[in-house]
């Protein structure tokens, strides 16, 4: 009820908000979206900033006591954690980051979350991430092996996942999470074709990952198979071993399909999902909502649909119980999917 909120007057003159805290995130995203996200845009910066939330917060485990987690050690130790191998080619967004947190007078751990909502809001069909402040400067790098790798079992992953925090993750949470393979390229993986998407739609926050990562594969993005790497479907887009086990495994399978065509599941589920990363490590009681600072992204309203040469014939059925959703094919011939641009 808009009446019974008081907004108070930030000392910037322009914006109001709900806790006088959060006065100063105006000036942080403001910055960070021009001078950081180009303009505000989905790309690889915006991108590597999501990733960089993840290899933060996941960096915790209940069978070591829960230390660390969202708490900005990736950037604060970078220089041990970047040297952990999923971690590779992190150090590049961290160094990215680095000048604006010393500019704003923000904790790491802050800044990698906000940057992260921040991030996700420039997708269109994205949600809007809620964002809480308050997270103290680390005390500690995060031990190595916390954080999950392409090639890894999905009983490794969902075990790894169950280990993080106190609650830790669910199987379908897992799924959840994965959303973010939507607005996602690989570097790495095989270093020979950098910027390789997950799906045709990297800048665009839609379900269409859910969608092909379902199709039968049928190359290798670049000469051979790289560690990790499952065969693809469509040209130009790169398939993970994990992602594509997921897809496939009885205990995520039916879930992964329950986000083909269905943006208001797949906000729900990756708000809440991302939020409980961003608090991994911390008590939300103790931190002010800041919410209102994050951007509203632009609706999406296209449907899902089967890439061009593909239809329901290719889709590698899982899950039992429930089809596949009917999808139209893009018209057309096969099209090969350019990589993502990488930041100046
Ligand atoms: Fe991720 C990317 C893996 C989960 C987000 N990934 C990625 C990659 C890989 C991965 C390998 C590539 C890297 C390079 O560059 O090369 N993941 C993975 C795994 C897992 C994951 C294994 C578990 C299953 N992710 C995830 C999550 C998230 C993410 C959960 C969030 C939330 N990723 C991401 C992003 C990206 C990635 C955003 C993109 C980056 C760029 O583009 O750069």
């Amino acid at each position: 009820n808009a009446a019974l909120t008081r907004r108070v007057a930030c000392p910037d003159g322009v914006n109001t908000a709900t806790n006088a805290a959060c006065c100063p995130l105006f000036a942080v995203r403001d910055d960070i979206q021009q001078n950081m996200f180009s303009g505000g845009q989905c790309l690889a910066e915006a991108h590597e900033s999501l990733r960089l939330v993840f290899h933060d917060a996941i960096a915790i485990s209940n069978k070591a006591g829960n230390v660390g987690g969202a708490d900005g050690s990736i950037m604060v130790f970078d220089t041990i954690e970047t040297g952990f191998h999923p971690n590779i080619g992190l150090d590049e967004i961290i160094n990215l980051q680095k000048p604006f947190v010393a500019k704003h007078n923000i904790t790491p751990g802050d800044f990698i979350h906000f940057a992260g909502a921040v991030a996700v809001s420039n997708c269109p069909g994205a949600p809007r991430i809620p964002f809480f402040f308050g997270r103290p400067a680390p005390t500690a790098a995060a031990p190595d092996g916390l954080v999950p790798e392409p090639f890894h079992t999905v009983e490794q992953i969902l075990d790894r996942f169950a280990d993080a925090g106190p609650v830790g993750f669910e199987d379908v949470e897992v799924v959840w999470a994965l959303s973010a393979h939507t607005v996602a390229a690989a570097n790495d993986v095989d270093p020979n074709v950098p910027g390789t998407p997950f799906d045709s739609t990297p800048t665009l926050f839609d379900t269409q990952f859910f969608v092909e990562t379902q199709l039968a594969g049928t190359h290798f993005v670049g000469q051979t198979a790289a560690n990790g790497e499952a065969e693809s479907a469509i040209v130009g887009v790169m398939r993970l071993q994990s992602d594509h086990l997921l897809a496939r495994d009885q205990r995520t399978n039916c879930e992964w399909q329950s986000f083909v065509n269905n943006p208001t599941k797949l906000h729900d589920r990756f708000s809440d999902v991302l939020l409980k990363l961003s608090l991994l490590g911390h008590d939300q009681n103790t931190m002010v909502d800041c919410s209102e600072v994050i951007p509203v992204p632009q609706i999406l309203t296209s449907p899902a649909f089967f890439p061009p040469s593909t239809s329901r014939a290719n889709v590698e059925q899982a899950c039992v119980g429930t089809p596949f959703p009917v999808l139209r094919t893009a018209p057309g011939p096969a099209t090969s999917v350019p990589p993502v641009p990488k930041p100046n």
